[in-house]
């Protein structure tokens, strides 16, 4: 199912404080590793309390130890980055930049449905079937199943409408320095690399680190649609060593340095977080990386 919410219920000690309660709220891997290593004994409830999104409860305590020193920005994630208008806004253009939908032969009906404002439609809507899209099944020896994929270096026009204040506040995730590639902001800016990556709902991203020479040491990943889950794991003396982040429509996660480095990520079909079952939908991500430099490996 599309847009899945998933209503999470956690003990006390697993709820986390926002660094901020505006759209930049945030939770950090720092923090959850703190918390899980020494739990509050008193909660007190706030208006900004919110429920974690990072699970670290099959961490060993050696790794969490370690985790707790990184500094907030190696893993954050943003949960309402975007608005719901917004992730309409940024939906739309991926579609249309990934190309059209295939033509399907419909019912013949004497009815004369009028046009539908794009801004009306439920992110849902906006996907349409699976069989609407040529989805490539994947290499048997590559890590993406049924998906499309494509670079961004500028969005069609077409689908532009609102998208430049979006894009910007996203650049600045990676390139806090970066502008707009052109005067109507819908160029890439040189320094950042963007690509849309649409899952199918049986589509999947098996675990990997992204080539270290192809770009940067930070990678900002856009939610839009199906919740999923982000599986980081890394292999550990005492084994493997993995926590997860529930990614929802709308969220925003950024790992830097280390956390790019020396962990893989993967998007698996569907996975448990906490006693939810989340994914089997189809998902847009956009992904934003900073430009390889010999001083960033
Ligand atoms: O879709 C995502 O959030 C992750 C994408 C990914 O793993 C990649 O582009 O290498």
């Amino acid at each position: 199912m599309l847009v899945h919410h998933c209503k999470t219920f956690l003990p006390r000690t697993l709820r986390y404080a926002y660094s901020t309660s505006a759209s930049l709220a945030s939770q950090s891997l720092r923090n959850a590793a703190r918390i899980q290593l020494h739990p509050p004994d008193a909660f007190v409830p706030t208006n900004k309390e919110e429920r974690a999104l990072i699970d670290v409860t099959k961490l060993p305590k050696t790794l969490l130890a370690e985790l707790a020193k990184l500094p907030t920005e190696s893993f954050v994630i943003y949960p309402r980055f975007l608005t719901g208008d917004e992730q309409r806004v940024l939906l739309r253009a991926s579609l249309a930049k990934l190309g059209g939908k295939r033509r399907r032969r419909r019912r013949v009906s004497n009815a004369q449905p009028g046009p539908t404002d794009p801004a009306s439609l439920s992110l849902e809507e906006l996907f349409g079937a699976d069989e609407d899209y040529d989805f490539e099944e994947g290499h048997f020896d590559g890590v993406i199943r049924d998906y499309r994929e494509m670079t961004v270096s500028s969005w069609p026009e077409v689908a532009s409408a609102g998208l430049p204040p979006i894009l910007a506040r996203l650049y600045r995730l990676v390139d806090p320095q970066s502008t707009p590639g052109d005067t109507n902001g819908i160029v890439t800016p040189p320094s950042v690399q963007m690509h849309v990556l649409h899952l199918a709902s049986s589509g999947l991203i098996l675990p990997h680190v992204d080539n270290v020479e192809a770009s940067g040491s930070v990678i900002a990943g856009v939610s839009l649609g199906d919740t999923r889950v982000l599986r980081m794991s890394r292999a550990t003396d005492e084994g493997d060593a993995t926590f997860d982040v529930l990614l929802e429509s709308g969220s925003v996660y950024v790992q830097r340095d280390d956390m790019r480095y020396k962990w893989k990520h993967e998007i698996p079909n569907t996975a448990q977080f906490h006693r939810s079952t989340v994914g089997g939908g189809q998902r847009m991500s956009v992904m934003l990386r900073d430009r390889f430099s010999s001083h960033t490996a």
